[in-house]
């Protein structure tokens, strides 16, 4: 499974702007599969759990406050190369460095708004798959 799987979120700003659906639809035209899938809310506990490897930096409180702020989407991708090919498509953190066509280009707000995750390593996409998806079918 190393390698070909990777975790992303559709973050609160993007499910509020309507763009759910176009971005799944450039996931899939990227050649990613969908293995999990779930539309859901993060409490500001469980927020802060995702993201306690940022607990030192100043954004933290935003970060948790934002991402427990509306619903999400959760999902677990499949395809060859997935966490290196998935930040390709997600684009730079902040919006405004993010190369054309990419999805934070197209659909982010801010650096901290900024419309969806991609994990970072083929680790950290099995622990943030299992965060979410713990004991649920794939597929
Ligand atoms: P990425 O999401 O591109 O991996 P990280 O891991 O550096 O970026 O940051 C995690 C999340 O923290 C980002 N997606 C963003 O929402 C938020 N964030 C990062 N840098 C800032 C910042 N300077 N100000 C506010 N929020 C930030």
């Amino acid at each position: 499974m190393s390698g070909n799987r990777t975790f992303t979120m559709i973050k609160p700003d993007a499910v509020r702007n309507g763009h759910i659906g176009a971005i799944l639809a450039k996931m899939n035209e990227a050649g990613f599969r969908i293995v999990a899938m779930k539309y859901t809310k993060l409490s500001a506990e469980k927020a802060g759990e995702f993201y306690a490897v940022h607990k030192e930096r100043p954004f933290y409180g935003e970060l948790v406050e934002f991402m427990s702020s509306g619903p999400i989407v959760a999902a677990i991708l499949e395809k060859e190369n997935a966490v290196a090919d998935f930040r390709t498509l997600i684009g730079a953190t902040n919006p405004a460095e993010a190369a054309p066509g990419t999805i934070r280009a197209l659909y982010a707000t801010s650096i901290g708004e900024n419309a969806v995750h991609g994990a970072d390593s083929d680790e950290n996409a099995l622990i943030e798959g299992n965060f979410h998806f713990a004991g649920t079918e794939m597929f």
